[in-house]
């Protein structure tokens, strides 16, 4: 292109922005969605907020091959399989062939996640292969018209859904690899006559509480569309539920919005729980049983146990999201049985504790050291993972008066005596009891007052300031996950501070010991501890490199029962532009 024709093209591109500002790209007569009041989403969103937990299904002809064509197995998902080994279109479409799940029974599908303790089921209707588990008008590329299987899947799961009282929920990928229009110049066309019409079947047909977008990231989507399919899903089923896929606002894996006025009523992280949860903000985690999403004939190699998905699911009501837990069923039609058996242990912690689950709501406190909370109005619901040795559960920093405190799970009449300790609630609890998360009740006055969390001795009398609880204020300085150390890192600029709160409750000397590595070429700076008006500094040597730890001391302090707080800050800096990285302080008693 020659200087005059990107000039001339540049003009072109302003006057197509200039007349859609002045043209909005929905009909001005029809109702926009994306204006509704706070009340609206509110009630609109209400099942969904109270239900927490989900079964995500990802099932299509990609459960034939099972991650493995030809002797070759894949790097992606099991579901991407058509993609990852670039196998060709009537190659792929022959999976369509063999796809014949005669074990499959919806009822026990829906079974299975109803005594699993899931409120709702998102299913691939379409994923990224193009394949439809409903007989559409608009392809022959369904299970009624291309396989041998001829019954309706969709249509068997809304009448079980319906049966159980469970939400039938659709995922539909925007990306379509098998569609000849799908991509380039064509798509409007794919888009109109083809996505359009097969959301209007699905709406119609199964009435969906969910749509569950994927596969928006093709450079043919854009916000603009993104808004409008919102807004024409809605005029179809005003109150139906839709994920940010269906516009551009996602940022990545990390899956929450960039910023404000995308479209989409939730947050979708994949495979990751956000570090906290947002005020305000909608999301739910998407999590898979055993790495991939569709069926994976190896599943067994990634599967993780029961106990680490009930941990998921606390941690994400903990933070006030959701947990959207994936299946992919076998091209017979059945749960893996592990799965199933993973499925059924969750159910029977659900029984037990359920109640600290439906209808929660994020954790009041900042830190919970032995594990995690969910509220409701009047209650905090303790969740413990790792039970207090001397049976004291220590509620940090909480103002409110304790009206009562049990264990949940038919002991509810077992009162439990709590006393207060300064801020602090100590509650005394029974011998550990057997389960992943005992959860902890206890009934407060008025709304949780809490303070922000301070660390405190352990029972050996050292304080433990980890990176991941520290205030860090500067630039560049950051929290870091490198492997097992989660680090304050990228430690640049001459102000860039960190700092933790803690108190301790008896006269004391303490030894300062910082965990801190630097690589070759950084080293030669100093640092310095500012505590109860006192500094320390100490000299920065290199480690074997940033992931290398050594354990160093500046000094002692002695300190009076009191609240303390701990800055670390450059001094000066070494050869290089970076100072070092922190993995925690310790203050340790000297005596
Ligand atoms: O259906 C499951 C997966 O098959 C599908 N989503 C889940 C629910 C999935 N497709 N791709 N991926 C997951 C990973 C893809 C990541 C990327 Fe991107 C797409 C990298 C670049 C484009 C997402 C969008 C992350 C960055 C931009």
């Amino acid at each position: 292109m020659n200087k005059r024709e990107k000039k001339s093209l540049v003009w072109c591109l302003i006057a197509v922005c200039l007349l859609m500002t002045v043209v909005p790209p929905t009909n001005a007569a029809e109702k926009n969605y994306l204006n509704e009041s706070e009340a609206e989403t509110d009630a609109r969103m209400q099942w969904w907020r109270d239900a927490r937990f989900g079964m995500f299904i990802h099932w299509g002809i990609y459960a034939v091959p099972g991650g493995i064509h030809k002797g070759r197995s894949l790097s992606g998902g099991a579901e991407w399989i058509m993609a990852s080994l670039q196998i060709p279109k009537d190659e792929y479409e022959k999976f369509a062939d063999q796809f014949n799940p005669t074990d499959f029974d919806a009822d026990e599908w829906v079974r299975i996640a109803k005594d699993a303790g899931m409120k709702y089921i998102v299913i691939t209707s379409k994923h990224h292969d193009g394949f439809c588990l409903w007989d559409s008008d608009v392809t022959e590329y369904d299970v009624i018209d291309a396989t041998p299987y001829d019954r309706d899947i969709l249509q068997e799961l809304e009448d079980a859904c319906n049966e159980h009282g469970v939400k039938l929920c659709f995922y539909y990928s925007i990306m379509d690899w098998h569609h000849p229009d799908a991509s380039g110049d064509s798509f409007p066309k794919y888009r109109d006559e083809y996505m359009k019409p097969q959301l209007k079947e699905l709406v119609e047909r199964y009435d969906p509480a969910v749509l569950w977008f994927d596969g928006e990231w093709i450079k043919e989507w854009t916000e603009p569309q993104g808004k409008e399919l919102y807004n024409y899903i809605r005029s179809l089923k005003p109150d139906i539920i839709i994920n940010n896929r269906v516009g551009k606002g996602r940022q990545g894996m990390q899956g929450m919005n960039k910023g404000e006025g995308y479209a989409g009523d939730f947050g979708t992280p994949e495979q990751q729980i956000p570090a906290t949860g947002l005020e305000g903000v909608d999301w739910e985690s998407c999590l898979t049983m055993f790495h991939h999403w569709g069926y994976h004939k190896n599943y067994q190699k990634w599967l993780r146990s029961g106990d680490s998905f009930i941990r998921d699911l606390i941690d994400t009501t903990s933070k006030g999201g959701n947990c959207l837990l994936n299946v992919g069923p076998t091209p017979e039609g059945t749960f893996p049985p592990p799965c199933v058996q993973r499925l059924d242990q969750i159910g029977d912690w659900i029984e037990t504790y359920g109640e600290s689950i439906y209808g929660s709501t994020a954790s009041p406190f900042t830190k919970t050291p032995w594990g995690r909370c969910t509220a409701k109005p009047g209650k905090l619901y303790l969740h413990v993972y790792d039970w207090p040795a001397d049976n004291k559960l220590v509620v940090p920093g909480l103002k409110n008066k304790v009206a009562s405190a049990y264990i949940l799970g038919g002991m509810e009449g077992n009162k439990l005596s709590t006393t207060r300790k300064g801020d602090d609630v100590v509650i005394d609890v029974p011998p550990k009891m057997d389960s992943v998360a005992t959860v902890v009740v206890l009934e407060i006055e008025g709304e949780p007052e809490v303070l922000p969390w301070m660390a405190r001795p352990d029972d050996a009398g050292t304080v433990t300031l980890k990176a991941e609880d520290a205030d860090i204020k500067g630039a560049n300085v950051r929290l870091e996950q490198k492997g097992e150390n989660a680090n304050i890192g990228y430690w640049t600029g001459e102000n860039d501070t960190v700092s933790w709160k803690f108190k301790v409750d008896k006269a004391e000397t303490y030894k300062v010991q910082l965990s801190i590595s630097c690589e070759a070429g950084y080293e030669g700076g100093t640092y310095q501890v500012a505590l109860d008006g006192k500094q320390l500094t100490g000299d920065v040597s290199k480690t074997e490199g940033w992931t290398d730890y050594e354990t160093v001391s500046p000094g002692q302090v002695e300190l009076e029962p009191g609240q303390y707080n701990l800055d670390v800050k450059p001094q000066k800096f070494g050869s290089g532009n970076a100072l070092m990285n922190l993995e925690w302080v310790k203050l340790v008693p000297t005596d």
